[in-house]
């Protein structure tokens, strides 16, 4: 009986060891987070970049693909780029769609990007970087009525693909594991399209399913002041010589006006003598 107790111990010791041995070799992943920028403060009418960076994990990935639902009625997508982090490793494939809308006060932008494919004659000569691995290139909208509003720069889940990273070899793919909201809240799971990745694609098979990224959804804050009305060339003032600037812009080919309204004053699209006259009567007819 003794012996056969020590026996029991003596395996129980050697179980415990080896699963702990195994746990060790095969130690989890730090995941990675992937990180929305929150920008504040841009004007009425002006450019914004929204990056997406690369801010942690363990591995090294070779792909990537988002999709991104950005609020439309504030926000007119202009294109994406590839961060300024992945550009000097020469990646050979980036592409982007803007996906068709049914009701467009949200539109989704779908980006994908591929370090080295298959049978490709040149090679990237880096794979993910720290940083920032991809631009999304907005104008705010030059609706008055939004400033001081917020967009939403949202992740959004639509099928087993979105926003997802590849490994090198194509044999792993890092799905959302936790998604955070603007403020820094989790919002996994609470929303179908908004909290992560649908339920069914972390499944066994060829290619291994990980929950492995964190995401962070970003955002465009819009300044509540707009600066002086009529200021063209934006020094802070309205005189004489914003509209000798609206005048070299419209006819000469000079900088373009810096006004929040980007020197649009009659209501009619676009930047025409209309707009001059406007503005001539602004300033003598007052
Ligand atoms: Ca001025
Ligand atoms: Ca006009």
């Amino acid at each position: 009986m003794i012996s056969n107790g020590l026996k029991l111990i003596r395996m129980t010791v050697l179980a415990i060891t080896l699963l702990a041995a195994s746990l060790y070799a095969n130690s989890p992943m730090t995941p990675f987070d992937i990180a929305a920028q929150n920008v504040s403060d841009v004007r009425i009418g002006d450019p914004v970049t929204v990056a997406i960076d690369l801010t942690s994990g363990s591995e090294v990935f070779g792909s990537y693909k988002f999709l991104v639902a950005y609020d439309a009625t504030r926000l007119n997508f202009v294109n994406a780029t590839i961060g300024n982090d992945l550009v000097a490793c020469h990646w050979e494939s980036f592409s982007y769609t803007l996906l068709p809308c049914s009701q467009c006060n949200t539109r989704l932008v779908e980006v994908t990007a591929v370090a080295d494919l298959a049978n490709g004659g040149e090679h990237p000569s880096c794979l993910s970087q720290f940083g920032q691995i991809l631009k999304l290139n907005f104008n705010v909208t030059t609706d008055t009525l939004m400033a001081g509003s917020t967009a939403a720069v949202n992740f959004y889940w639509d099928d087993c693909s979105s926003n997802t990273l590849g490994s090198v070899l194509a044999d792993t793919v890092w799905h959302g594991r936790f998604v955070y909201d603007q403020q820094g809240n989790n919002i996994t799971d609470l929303d179908p399209h908004l909290g992560g990745t649908l339920h069914g694609c972390i499944i066994p098979g060829d290619i291994v399913n990980v929950r492995g990224t964190n995401i962070h959804d970003g955002s465009v804050s819009i300044r509540l002041k707009f600066g002086v009305y009529a200021d063209c060339n934006g020094d802070g003032r309205f005189n004489i010589a914003d509209i000798i600037y609206l005048i070299s812009y419209v006819f000469d080919g000079g900088p373009a006006p810096r006004d929040y309204l980007h020197g649009d004053f009659d209501g009619v699209e676009g930047l025409t003598i209309a707009d001059v006259v406007f503005l001539i009567h602004y300033m003598f007819g007052r």
